[in-house]
């Protein structure tokens, strides 16, 4: 039999991902209300405030700087930050709608029409180059009125403000927009629920009863989404997103590869289980006993859960994960930031994510094998300084070879059989990071003069990256 050459697919949906808190920057213009990373702090203390107990939301500028607030100006510079995007051969851009742009309060009736018309400006640009927007409806946001006033998605009352807040996008855009994701990773609020829900765990058993009821109001939200997508854009394709890392049990004793297997089922299928398969997985059901869980479920939840079921699986993928049940305290997050422990195997980047392509293709068949729903690989990348040398040029083969085994590992799922939409690696351009609130752990295919202290010039400039994914992008993948 002749071997089939691996193939990326025609029409693979090669681009790159971003997302509105981190670029736009313009934090009060065009009537925008405060989001949330708008008062997260930047620099060292980015972490610490993250996992801060008494976290309360409120801007001090007396003792914080705030990247996000101008971030990389994407807000005036889309035109060129587009053209440059057209020039590596994007066929298309994740992106996110600023939630507090659209409702600066989130629980407003009517949308802020100046807001709507930026995102249409962008959605027009990319178009112009025949780039397919792909967009995330919350990524790692919400305005901060609901996090103050409501608790975040603690409160039932945020499905409605979200049901309306995707209305209003789905009407507004349904011509412009065909590719959809409700939440951002929406997995990783069980370890930091202020991203994505919008409220610190304050005291340890918080992060059972509250975090999953809430939870449970963004699987609601989530479900309403898609029924709404449906309806109002036939055709369209909606996803959800989740941060996945395959966990590898640390040595083959079954103590170790349970403990490794219960792990993965809470953090890489839990959420994934009841957005594709509209249930909520029976392995939940025992975790919920133990840990005294009673979910407040309305009439006709799990109806809207189990009719209203994605079309598509998105994921980011850093890194793997190794696991062993018991684990010395120093040894906890030694191979990544999640809690997993160090993989001898692997090399890590200079934040400590252990690099590990071959667990892109596990992942690839592993969520393949579960769902059987086309897969989109939105995020992935290097994080890393670079450096400018004296003729302006910045040699970053490290964030090649990275991209490059990361292609290849995906190469490889597709000819295991995976059905993959496209690949969209992360902070094309480089951006605020999530977790440092820094600039210097950049991303990007083109650099950002934007340093941490908030100086710079704003100039973009293209890496050597940027002509090798050009390359990738004109060759479907052959070129690597
Ligand atoms: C994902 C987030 C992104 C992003 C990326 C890189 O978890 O969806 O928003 O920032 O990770 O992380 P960081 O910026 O912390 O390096």
């Amino acid at each position: 039999m002749k071997h089939e050459e691996k193939k990326f697919p025609e029409g693979f949906l090669w681009g790159g991902a971003t997302a509105a808190n981190q670029l736009e920057g313009a934090y009060q213009e065009g009537g925008k209300g405060l989001n949330t990373p708008d008062v997260l702090p930047g620099g060292k203390v980015r972490l610490q405030v993250l996992k801060d107990p008494g976290f309360d939301f409120e801007l001090d500028p007396e003792k914080y700087t705030y990247p996000n607030h101008e971030a990389i100006d994407f807000y005036h510079r889309y035109k060129e930050d587009i053209a440059l995007f057209a020039e590596m051969g994007f066929k298309t851009f994740r992106m996110s709608i600023s939630w507090s742009r659209i409702f600066p309060k989130g629980d407003e009736l009517v949308p802020n029409e100046e807001g709507l018309a930026f995102y249409d400006r962008v959605f027009d640009e990319l178009l112009k180059y025949k780039i397919e927007p792909v967009v995330t409806i919350s990524h790692y946001e919400l305005p901060v009125h609901l996090a103050k006033e409501y608790g975040g998605w603690r409160s039932r009352e945020l499905v409605t403000f979200f049901e309306r807040y995707a209305t209003a996008l789905f009407n507004r855009y349904k011509n412009k927009v065909k590719y959809w994701m409700t939440f951002n990773e929406i997995n990783s609020s069980l370890h930091m629920p202020i991203l994505g829900l919008g409220f610190a765990i304050q005291k340890e058993e918080d992060q059972y009863q509250p975090t999953f009821q809430a939870y449970h109001h963004q699987f609601v939200a989530s479900a309403r989404a898609v029924q709404l997508c449906h309806e109002i854009i036939p055709g369209a394709q909606i996803g959800c997103m989740i941060v996945y890392l395959p966990t590898y049990s640390v040595d083959s004793n079954p103590e170790n590869v349970l403990y490794a297997l219960k792990e993965e089922q809470l953090f890489n299928y839990f959420c994934g289980d009841v957005q594709v398969r509209g249930e909520y997985p029976a392995f939940i059901n025992r975790y919920f006993r133990e840990h005294g869980i009673k979910l407040e479920i309305e009439e006709g939840d799990l109806e809207l859960l189990k009719e209203n079921t994605v079309d598509y699986i998105a994921f980011s993928y850093y890194m793997s994960r190794t696991e062993k049940k018991d684990k010395t305290p120093e040894e906890v997050g030694q191979g990544n930031i999640l809690g997993g422990i160090k993989n001898v195997f692997l090399n890590a980047s200079d934040w400590g994510w252990e690099i590990d392509p071959t667990g892109l293709q596990i992942s690839l068949n592993q969520l393949y094998d579960r769902y059987q729903k086309p897969l989109f690989v939105v995020e992935n990348g290097l994080g890393a300084y670079d450096k400018v040398e004296e003729d302006g040029s910045i040699n970053d083969d490290y964030r090649i070879d990275y991209l490059r085994e990361h292609i290849k590992a995906m190469g490889e799922a597709i000819e295991d059989g995976v059905e993959l939409m496209g690949y969209t690696p992360w902070g094309c351009i480089d951006l605020v990071s999530a977790s440092t609130g820094e600039m210097s752990k950049r991303y990007g295919f083109i650099y950002v003069d934007k340093q941490d202290d908030g100086s710079g010039t704003l100039e973009r400039k293209k890496k050597k990256s940027f002509f090798w994914f050009k390359d990738v992008i004109a060759t479907n993948g052959e070129n690597l």
